[in-house]
Order: structure tokens, then sequence, then C-alpha cells
């Protein structure tokens, strides 16, 4: 072994250990320098790992392109590892530590041969906070480490903490062949250890954001009375200056980071509103001493859906990303920039596709469908401190307080525009009961509704009925608890037509949901919880279709019926371990509704 820069034992044990296992060439540790970032994307482009792009026009800007079946997180593939298997219940796969690490090692033995192990020592969130967890991941993967130096704290700070002995997640990755039969995302929360074998994608691979930050979190979250969760931190910066701070749960692909960056629509911009931006994925959420649930981000980075990303959707992400960004799948142009479909500017007339192949607009593929330039769920790599809206609080160690709970999903129909829980153990309902149409962040069928609590199916690392149960208790804990609200930015007209305009717009609803906070507005009671009335939603400088807000308002009695039978079966599955006040709100919702509108 090369110089072993940590005084931790335990850590140079688990080194030695793992690379006796996976046989590496040589072993080095990342500092988190910037002399070894550049020799790291030097190799990297020599190898083909990632092409270098246009140094005047995207400086500091990589493309990489993975295998053709590793474009998107494999949640079949995904495991939760624990001796009993009741403790990860129906809502995820389940291994036992015994033959996952069996399986496992057999595919990790020799699979670094030839190639560099790097030790990544990371800290999600800010060093040395009492929020923050450390992970090291081995990876032999440079494209691994590049993106980790973006997304997560790493290097050298992190080291001094893990001299003190300090605890830490072990975090095992490796390409290997990229075979999808030998892939295994594996997730050992008894160990405080993930494995991952087989994939070079981001949510797969990238072992401190889904798996660390909320598989493994989520599980400790519980223990140790705390939240970790798939959402977006934002501070709204109100007219006479004072900053309320939200966090919003939204599924993957269904709008966290165009919300969390937004820049105030021209309609409102007399008002003075200002977004600050802290995070677009993960928050981590503690109540403190003053009775508040206080937020802080984990990452450090941005890994964003790049399909979809213009200036007019996302202003403060097209100037993010035009510097020091890694990006995955897109389209290379001629000029050595990179485009995707709903980029700024026109169609570019050739261009080389995700796939690495020779691109024209409207080429079809044998089935007559037309080839994407970039994949729907290609991504960019990029530094929160980058970002225009970047919030001056993100290195607090405190975080921020909390004023409102988000919840959101992707539906065409049911879901009005916005509603308000009417309290704590509602508002619980309301986020365990979320449905959306899968997008292509994750492998299945686009289009179809699953449910989705709290937008943490994927990521929940144990029984979810457990996982409902711990939300219930830490509303009890909180002396001001967070109200809680469901958005949906996505309800369609007969034409399938978006009946809200969103991106920018949303802060309109926004405005509403710090009303409600501050109890500046009164709203109308529905039997699904309380409802804008439609002249408190500012609407000045737009024009919705007529009768566009009527039906974006409207809570459809049948239509709920229906949407009830699908929970029912969903809490079904969960058999005696729900917990009984999900069930009481479920029928305290059917009889208010059959009574609705009589
Ligand atoms: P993950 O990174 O996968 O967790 O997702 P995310 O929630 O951060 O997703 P993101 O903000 O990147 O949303 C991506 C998709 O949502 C794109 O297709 C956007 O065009 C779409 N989107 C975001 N906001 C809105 C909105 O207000 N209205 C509509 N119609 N689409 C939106
Ligand atoms: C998601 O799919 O929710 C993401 C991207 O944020 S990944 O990190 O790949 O999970
Ligand atoms: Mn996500």
């Amino acid at each position: 072994m090369e110089k072993v820069p940590t005084l931790n034992k335990k850590l140079i044990d688990w080194v030695k250990l793992m690379a006796k296992l996976c046989a590496p060439e040589r072993i080095v540790w990342i500092d988190g320098t910037d002399e070894q970032k550049l020799k790291l994307e030097k190799e990297a482009v020599a190898q083909g790992e990632l092409i270098r792009l246009n140094p005047e026009k995207l400086p500091g800007c990589f493309l990489h392109r993975t295998a053709h079946d590793d474009v998107a997180r494999t949640e079949h593939l995904t495991f939760i590892c624990t001796k009993n298997k009741q403790t990860v219940g129906p809502n995820n796969n389940w291994m036992s530590p015994a033959s996952a690490y069996r399986k496992a090692k057999a595919i990790f033995k020799g699979a670094m041969r030839g190639r560099t192990m790097y030790v990544i020592p990371f800290s999600m969130g800010p060093v040395g906070s009492n929020f923050s967890k450390i992970g090291v991941e081995l990876t032999d993967s440079r494209y691994v480490v590049l993106n980790m130096l973006i997304m997560t704290r790493c290097g050298e700070a992190v080291l001094r903490q893990l001299d003190k002995g300090n605890e830490f997640t072990k975090c095992l990755h490796s390409k290997a062949k990229l075979d999808i039969k030998k892939r295994l995302i594996l997730h050992f929360p008894e160990d405080n250890t993930i494995w991952s074998v087989n994939s070079g994608y981001g949510g797969n691979v990238l072992l401190g954001k889904k798996c660390l930050s909320l598989r493994i979190a989520s599980f400790i979250a519980r223990k140790e009375k705390w939240m970790a969760e798939h959402m977006l931190i934002m501070g709204v910066e109100e007219p006479n200056g004072h900053i309320e701070y939200v966090v919003a749960a939204f599924p993957s692909a269904c709008g966290k980071t165009n919300l969390a960056m937004l820049v105030p629509p021209e309609g409102l911009k007399i008002k003075g509103y200002r977004i600050w931006t802290l995070g677009d994925d993960i928050s981590w959420m503690r109540v403190d001493s003053d009775g508040s649930l206080w937020a802080i981000n984990p990452e450090s980075g941005f890994f964003g859906v790049a399909p979809g990303t213009n200036s007019i959707a996302n202003p403060n992400m097209v100037a993010t990303i035009k510097k020091n960004t890694i990006y995955t799948n897109v389209l290379l142009k001629t000029d050595n920039t990179v485009w995707w479909e709903g980029a700024d500017g026109e169609v570019p007339s050739q261009g080389v596709d995700w796939k690495g192949q020779a691109w024209k607009p409207n080429t079809k593929d044998a089935e007559g469908k037309v080839i994407k330039g970039a994949h729907p769920n290609a991504r960019f790599t990029t530094a929160i401190a980058n970002c225009p809206s970047a919030s001056f609080r993100i290195e607090q160690h405190h975080g921020v307080p909390i004023s409102a709970i988000i919840f959101g999903g992707r539906r065409e129909h049911v879901a009005p525009l916005v509603y308000e829980a009417f309290n704590w153990q509602h508002g619980v309902f309301v986020g365990a009961t979320m449905g959306s149409e899968l997008t292509a962040a994750q492998v299945g069928k686009i289009g179809q509704v699953r449910r989705d609590p709290m937008a943490m199916l994927p990521f929940c690392g144990y029984n979810m009925a457990d996982y409902f149960k711990h939300w219930l208790s830490m509303g009890k804990t909180m002396a001001k608890p967070p109200k809680i609200f469901h958005v949906n930015w996505f309800r369609t007209d007969e034409q399938g037509k978006f009946l809200w305009p969103g991106f920018c717009e949303n802060l309109r609803v926004l405005e509403w949901i710090l009303d409600r906070v501050n109890n500046k507005v009164n709203a109308l009671e529905t039997p699904i919880g309380y409802l804008p009335y439609p002249f408190d939603i500012d609407l000045t400088g737009i024009k919705l279709v007529s009768g566009a807000m009527e039906k974006l308002l409207k809570v459809e009695k049948e239509e709920w019926l229906e949407e009830l039978k699908g929970i029912h079966k969903f809490f079904s599955d969960f058999k005696k371990d729900l917990p009984r006040e999900l069930w009481d709100e479920y029928f305290i919702l059917v009889e208010k509704l059959k009574q609705y509108g009589k």
C-alpha cells in the first residue's frame, strides 16, 4: 500500500481487507486538492472515460457516456440486507447479509485487477457538524471520484475527522465488467456498509447519495430520532426581507431541482421575492431545542436532469453548469459543446448522441421511433456553490428552520394544484398516500401511476410501515411542527395539456403556502384538506385558459373514491404493521367524500 494518510486503524484495516478481495494494482487516497483532481481528469480523458469539452465555452467541463443498459437506477437489483426480513418490509428487496456478502464477494473477487482503487473519504453535511455523517468510498472508477469531489465534501479535512476514530459508512464500489446480469446494489444497515458492483450510473455508484444519505441514513435516523428525506430545501425571501425555509418531496424527475432555484416570474417581480437554494434532492432534519424542525443538505452538488433544462425553465441552473460540470449521456455537438432535448438554442443539425453514434435530428430507429440525442435521464454534476441562488447558509452546521413541508407528485388527474393538511397526522397520511407517474429516472414503465409515499419508496431503508410510525412520532416531539401541503404542477385538461404553467410561476403557490403558514389568508375546507380560494392565488401577469383555475382546484369526488381503492391496496400490503392512525385518516376521508357534494 502507498502512504496511508490516516490514524484511523479501522479504516486502514478495512481498506487492506477490501484491497485483498478486489486485487487492485495500486491504491490512491483522495485528498481533495486541485492538483490531484487535474491529474485524475487528465487520466480519465486519456483512458476515454471522459471527453474534455470546449475550454472557451465550457471551461472545466467534461462528457461521460455510460453503458447503454446502465442509464438509471435499477431498483430491482437494489437490496437491503438485514438479519430479519421483516425489518425491510414489502417496500424493499431483501437478502440475508450472509448470502448477499457471499454472492457479491464472488463478483468483487479480483474485479479491480490492473486498475487503481481510489479511497474517497467524504462527509455528508458540513465537515464537523453534529448533523453530518462520514463515509469512505472505495472505487475503481475515476468518474465516480470526480463526481464525488463535486457532490460531497471530501479529502483531507474528512481524514482529520477520521483520525479521531470517528465512525464511517464503509462503501465499496467496482465497475467490474458493467455486466447488468451481475449488477448488485447492496445495503447492510446493521453493518453500516454499502456494496455496489457492475454499474457506473450515478444513483447506483455515487454511494454518498441515495445509498448512504437516504437508505442507510433513514435507517439510522429512525433510531436516532431524526429524518432523512428525498427533499429539496429552499428559502423564500419575502418582500420585507424575512426568509422562510421550506422543504419539498417530489419523486425522481418531478421538479425538485427546478423549484429549488426558481427565479420569480415577471408578473410577481414587483413584490420583490428572492429564492435561496440549499439543496435539490436530500434533506436531513432534526428537532432543535426551540421545538422547530431544522434541515441541512448533506450534499454539496447537484446531480440534475439535463433534458428540459433551459434558460426559461431554469435560468439559475443554466448559469451553474457553464463551468466545472460533468455531463453524462448528453449529445456532443461539433464545436465540442453539449445539447439535449429541450436545451436552449436551435436543434443542432448533427452531433454524436449519448450512445456515441453519429446523430441527425428526426432520424428513426428500426421501430420507427425518433432517436434522441440525449438519454431522457441524462444528467449533469455541478457544485451548489456555483449556483447564483446558492444560500449563504449552506455551510452553517445547524442548517435552517423549516416552516412548511410540501409533498407533490406528477398527476394528470385527481390531485389539485395545492392543498393543506388539517394537522400533522393528516399530513403524514397525505405524504403516505402520494402517487406519481413513473419517469425516466428509474428503469420501468414510464407514465404508470405508482404509490410513492413521501417520494421515498425507492429510498426508505426499512419497513415503510415503521417509517410512517416514525413520521407520526416526530410530529409529537415538535412544539412548532411545520405545516404540511401537497402540490401538483402536472394536472392536464381534456387534450392532455398542462393546466398550470409551472416552473417560475410555482412561486404563486409558494406565496399562498407561506400566507397560510403565517395565518394571512383563509381557506376552503374540503374532505382532502384546505384548498385556496381562487382569489388568494396571485395571478398578476399570467393568463390561464378560461376555467383552468376551477379545474386546478377541483376535488373530484369520483376520482378520489377510485384513488382510495389503490391506497387501500397499498396500505393492506403492510398488514398489521401499518399504524392505526393512517387507517383512521383513511376511513375519515372515505366518509367525508361520501358526504361531499350531496
Ligand atoms: P431527481 O433529481 O430525479 O430526484 O428529480 P427532480 O425532482 O430534481 O427533478 P427535476 O427538477 O429535474 O424535474 C425534471 C422534470 O420535471 C423535467 O421534465 C421538467 O421539465 C419537469 N418539471 C419541473 N417543474 C415543472 C413544472 O412546474 N411544471 C411542469 N409541467 N413540469 C415541470
Ligand atoms: C433520483 O433518481 O431521484 C435522482 C438521481 O436524484 S439518482 O442519484 O440517480 O438517484
Ligand atoms: Mn432524487
